[in-house]
Protein backbone atom coordinates (compact mmCIF):
# COMPACT_ATOMS: atom_id res chain seq x y z
CA UNK A 1 0.00 0.00 0.00
CA UNK A 2 1.28 3.61 -0.94
CA UNK A 3 1.64 5.24 2.57
CA UNK A 4 2.42 8.94 2.45
CA UNK A 5 4.22 10.74 5.09
CA UNK A 6 2.09 11.44 8.54
CA UNK A 7 4.18 13.15 10.33
CA UNK A 8 4.05 13.21 13.90
CA UNK A 9 1.60 16.12 15.72
CA UNK A 10 3.05 19.25 16.60
CA UNK A 11 2.64 20.45 20.14
CA UNK A 12 -0.28 22.87 19.11
CA UNK A 13 -2.14 19.64 17.40
CA UNK A 14 -1.63 17.71 20.74
CA UNK A 15 -3.24 20.58 22.19
CA UNK A 16 -6.33 21.00 20.58
CA UNK A 17 -6.89 16.93 20.59
CA UNK A 18 -6.78 17.35 24.50
CA UNK A 19 -8.51 20.35 24.45
CA UNK A 20 -11.40 19.53 22.13
CA UNK A 21 -11.39 15.94 22.75
CA UNK A 22 -11.09 15.30 18.49
CA UNK A 23 -8.61 16.31 15.41
CA UNK A 24 -9.13 16.41 12.44
CA UNK A 25 -5.49 14.66 10.91
CA UNK A 26 -3.28 16.33 8.11
CA UNK A 27 -3.44 13.83 5.42
CA UNK A 28 -5.65 11.69 3.82
CA UNK A 29 -5.35 8.50 2.70
CA UNK A 30 -4.52 7.46 -0.88
CA UNK A 31 -6.63 7.20 -3.23
CA UNK A 32 -6.02 3.93 -4.34
CA UNK A 33 -5.89 2.82 -0.90
CA UNK A 34 -9.61 4.17 -0.42
CA UNK A 35 -10.85 2.57 -3.67
CA UNK A 36 -8.93 -0.85 -2.18
CA UNK A 37 -11.27 -0.66 0.95
CA UNK A 38 -14.22 0.42 -0.58
CA UNK A 39 -14.28 -2.93 -3.33
CA UNK A 40 -13.49 -4.95 0.18
CA UNK A 41 -16.37 -3.64 1.54
CA UNK A 42 -19.08 -3.89 -1.07
CA UNK A 43 -17.69 -7.45 -1.93
CA UNK A 44 -18.71 -8.58 1.53
CA UNK A 45 -22.27 -6.23 1.94
CA UNK A 46 -23.10 -7.97 -1.56
CA UNK A 47 -22.23 -11.27 -0.12
CA UNK A 48 -23.78 -10.69 3.00
CA UNK A 49 -20.96 -11.96 4.75
CA UNK A 50 -21.64 -12.38 8.37
CA UNK A 51 -20.95 -10.64 11.30
CA UNK A 52 -23.21 -7.77 9.91
CA UNK A 53 -25.92 -5.31 11.51
CA UNK A 54 -28.67 -5.00 8.91
CA UNK A 55 -31.13 -1.69 9.34
CA UNK A 56 -35.15 -2.14 9.99
CA UNK A 57 -35.48 -3.14 6.12
CA UNK A 58 -33.11 -5.87 6.54
CA UNK A 59 -30.33 -3.81 4.46
CA UNK A 60 -27.01 -4.97 5.62
CA UNK A 61 -25.18 -1.16 6.49
CA UNK A 62 -22.58 -2.79 9.01
CA UNK A 63 -20.01 -4.99 8.18
CA UNK A 64 -18.40 -5.99 11.94
CA UNK A 65 -14.94 -7.77 12.72
CA UNK A 66 -13.12 -6.17 10.03
CA UNK A 67 -9.13 -6.75 10.74
CA UNK A 68 -10.60 -10.79 10.51
CA UNK A 69 -11.65 -10.08 6.78
CA UNK A 70 -9.80 -8.62 3.62
CA UNK A 71 -5.96 -7.83 5.09
CA UNK A 72 -6.29 -4.11 3.23
CA UNK A 73 -8.28 -3.55 6.49
CA UNK A 74 -5.68 -4.24 9.34
CA UNK A 75 -2.84 -3.15 6.65
CA UNK A 76 -4.64 0.47 6.76
CA UNK A 77 -5.48 0.44 10.70
CA UNK A 78 -1.59 -0.04 10.94
CA UNK A 79 -0.60 2.01 8.93
CA UNK A 80 2.30 5.06 9.73
CA UNK A 81 -0.86 7.41 8.34
CA UNK A 82 -2.59 6.47 11.32
CA UNK A 83 -0.11 5.44 13.83
CA UNK A 84 2.41 8.65 13.17
CA UNK A 85 -0.02 11.22 14.68
CA UNK A 86 -1.66 8.65 16.96
CA UNK A 87 1.85 8.01 18.78
CA UNK A 88 2.20 11.37 19.61
CA UNK A 89 -0.89 11.06 21.83
CA UNK A 90 -0.69 7.64 23.12
CA UNK A 91 3.22 6.97 23.46
CA UNK A 92 5.08 4.06 21.57
CA UNK A 93 3.25 1.03 22.11
CA UNK A 94 -0.52 0.67 20.78
CA UNK A 95 -3.18 -1.97 20.96
CA UNK A 96 -6.08 -2.05 17.92
CA UNK A 97 -8.93 -2.94 20.20
CA UNK A 98 -11.06 -5.63 18.62
CA UNK A 99 -14.36 -5.68 20.47
CA UNK A 100 -15.15 -2.03 19.93
CA UNK A 101 -15.59 -0.57 16.51
CA UNK A 102 -13.73 -2.62 14.10
CA UNK A 103 -16.42 -2.14 11.57
CA UNK A 104 -17.47 -0.24 8.67
CA UNK A 105 -20.81 1.51 8.29
CA UNK A 106 -23.07 2.79 5.29
CA UNK A 107 -25.26 5.57 6.24
CA UNK A 108 -28.01 5.39 4.21
CA UNK A 109 -30.76 7.71 3.76
CA UNK A 110 -33.24 7.37 6.91
CA UNK A 111 -35.48 9.74 8.54
CA UNK A 112 -34.17 8.57 11.74
CA UNK A 113 -32.11 11.07 13.79
CA UNK A 114 -29.54 9.47 16.12
CA UNK A 115 -28.56 10.73 19.39
CA UNK A 116 -25.61 11.61 20.97
CA UNK A 117 -23.31 9.08 22.31
CA UNK A 118 -19.81 8.25 23.79
CA UNK A 119 -18.03 5.09 22.85
CA UNK A 120 -16.51 4.30 26.38
CA UNK A 121 -18.16 5.03 29.84
CA UNK A 122 -15.72 6.33 32.30
CA UNK A 123 -12.44 8.81 31.35
CA UNK A 124 -10.29 6.17 33.28
CA UNK A 125 -11.06 3.24 30.37
CA UNK A 126 -11.00 5.72 27.10
CA UNK A 127 -9.54 5.05 24.10
CA UNK A 128 -9.09 6.70 20.82
CA UNK A 129 -11.17 6.29 17.62
CA UNK A 130 -10.36 6.74 14.40
CA UNK A 131 -12.88 7.59 11.71
CA UNK A 132 -12.05 6.83 8.16
CA UNK A 133 -14.00 8.56 5.88
CA UNK A 134 -14.16 6.55 2.37
CA UNK A 135 -17.08 8.99 1.14
CA UNK A 136 -17.35 12.91 1.35
CA UNK A 137 -18.97 13.82 4.43
CA UNK A 138 -21.02 17.02 4.84
CA UNK A 139 -24.15 18.87 6.36
CA UNK A 140 -25.92 16.83 3.19
CA UNK A 141 -25.13 13.39 3.94
CA UNK A 142 -24.91 13.52 7.72
CA UNK A 143 -21.08 14.47 8.42
CA UNK A 144 -20.10 13.69 12.72
CA UNK A 145 -20.91 16.07 14.73
CA UNK A 146 -19.10 16.14 18.13
CA UNK A 147 -19.77 18.99 21.32
CA UNK A 148 -16.05 19.69 21.90
CA UNK A 149 -14.38 19.45 25.37
CA UNK A 150 -17.22 17.31 26.17
CA UNK A 151 -14.92 14.61 26.96
CA UNK A 152 -14.06 16.30 30.26
CA UNK A 153 -17.00 16.32 31.78
CA UNK A 154 -17.73 12.87 34.36
CA UNK A 155 -19.02 9.48 33.35
CA UNK A 156 -22.66 9.44 32.91
CA UNK A 157 -24.56 6.65 33.93
CA UNK A 158 -28.14 7.40 32.02
CA UNK A 159 -28.69 8.25 28.33
CA UNK A 160 -26.81 11.72 27.25
CA UNK A 161 -30.01 14.21 27.12
CA UNK A 162 -31.95 12.26 30.32
CA UNK A 163 -30.02 14.28 32.95
CA UNK A 164 -30.91 18.17 33.03
CA UNK A 165 -27.22 19.10 33.05
CA UNK A 166 -26.68 16.68 29.59
CA UNK A 167 -29.92 18.11 27.63
CA UNK A 168 -28.60 21.02 26.61
CA UNK A 169 -25.63 19.53 24.66
CA UNK A 170 -27.09 18.66 21.13
CA UNK A 171 -27.79 22.04 20.68
CA UNK A 172 -23.55 22.55 21.65
CA UNK A 173 -22.41 19.86 18.52
CA UNK A 174 -20.76 21.22 15.96
CA UNK A 175 -20.10 19.67 12.56
CA UNK A 176 -17.11 17.84 11.04
CA UNK A 177 -17.41 17.76 7.64
CA UNK A 178 -14.44 15.64 5.96
CA UNK A 179 -13.04 15.21 2.64
CA UNK A 180 -12.84 11.20 0.70
CA UNK A 181 -10.33 9.41 2.49
CA UNK A 182 -10.03 11.89 5.84
CA UNK A 183 -9.34 11.08 9.05
CA UNK A 184 -10.56 11.94 12.83
CA UNK A 185 -8.89 10.76 15.59
CA UNK A 186 -11.40 11.52 18.91
CA UNK A 187 -11.25 10.38 22.48
CA UNK A 188 -13.97 8.27 22.69
CA UNK A 189 -15.50 10.11 25.71
CA UNK A 190 -16.20 13.19 23.94
CA UNK A 191 -20.04 13.13 23.29
CA UNK A 192 -21.01 12.96 19.43
CA UNK A 193 -23.12 11.83 16.66
CA UNK A 194 -23.94 10.92 13.13
CA UNK A 195 -25.79 13.91 11.28
CA UNK A 196 -28.75 12.67 9.03
CA UNK A 197 -27.91 11.70 5.57
CA UNK A 198 -30.77 13.93 3.52
CA UNK A 199 -29.25 12.07 -0.01
CA UNK A 200 -29.81 9.51 -1.78
CA UNK A 201 -26.42 8.55 -1.60
CA UNK A 202 -24.51 6.48 1.12
CA UNK A 203 -21.70 7.49 3.11
CA UNK A 204 -19.20 4.80 4.04
CA UNK A 205 -16.66 5.39 6.93
CA UNK A 206 -14.68 2.76 8.69
CA UNK A 207 -13.99 3.11 12.47
CA UNK A 208 -11.39 1.22 15.19
CA UNK A 209 -10.83 1.67 18.63
CA UNK A 210 -6.84 2.28 20.09
CA UNK A 211 -5.59 1.90 23.28
CA UNK A 212 -2.01 2.60 24.42
CA UNK A 213 -0.62 -1.02 26.18
CA UNK A 214 -1.36 -1.62 29.47
CA UNK A 215 1.66 -2.22 31.55
CA UNK A 216 -0.15 -3.20 34.31
CA UNK A 217 -1.84 -6.34 32.29
CA UNK A 218 0.21 -9.52 32.09
CA UNK A 219 -3.12 -11.51 30.89
CA UNK A 220 -2.48 -11.93 26.71
CA UNK A 221 -5.70 -10.75 25.29
CA UNK A 222 -6.84 -11.85 22.04
CA UNK A 223 -8.89 -8.91 21.25
CA UNK A 224 -5.80 -6.28 21.22
CA UNK A 225 -3.78 -6.24 18.74
CA UNK A 226 0.08 -4.80 19.46
CA UNK A 227 0.18 -2.35 16.11
CA UNK A 228 2.76 -0.33 16.80
CA UNK A 229 5.78 -1.08 19.97
CA UNK A 230 5.53 -3.86 22.10
CA UNK A 231 2.99 -5.47 24.80
CA UNK A 232 5.19 -5.06 27.78
CA UNK A 233 4.39 -5.50 31.25
CA UNK A 234 5.85 -3.69 34.13
CA UNK A 235 3.41 -4.37 37.27
CA UNK A 236 5.35 -4.41 40.91
CA UNK A 237 4.35 -8.12 41.61
CA UNK A 238 7.24 -8.80 39.18
CA UNK A 239 9.74 -7.55 42.01
CA UNK A 240 8.17 -9.90 44.35
CA UNK A 241 8.63 -12.49 42.61
CA UNK A 242 12.28 -12.46 42.78
O1 LIG B 1 -19.95 7.76 11.54
C1 LIG B 1 -20.04 8.71 12.31
O2 LIG B 1 -20.17 9.87 11.90
C2 LIG B 1 -20.02 8.52 13.80
C3 LIG B 1 -19.78 7.11 14.17
C4 LIG B 1 -20.06 6.85 15.58
O3 LIG B 1 -20.64 7.63 16.28
C5 LIG B 1 -19.60 5.60 16.19
O4 LIG B 1 -19.17 4.68 15.46
O5 LIG B 1 -19.64 5.50 17.43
Amino acid sequence: MSDPTQTALTFEEIQLFRHNGYLKLGNCLPEDTVERLKAAIWKDINDEAEPVVRDSEGRVVRLSALVDRDPIFLETASSSLVLDPLESLMGPNIELIKNRHNHATLRLSSEKKSGLHRDVKQWSRTIFTVLFYLEETNMENGCTLLVPGSHHFPGITGKIGEDPWTQTLAEQAVPAPMPTGGLLVIDSMIMHRVGQNKTSNSRMSMTMGYHSVDELNDMPNPKRIVVLGEGLYSGNDLKLQK
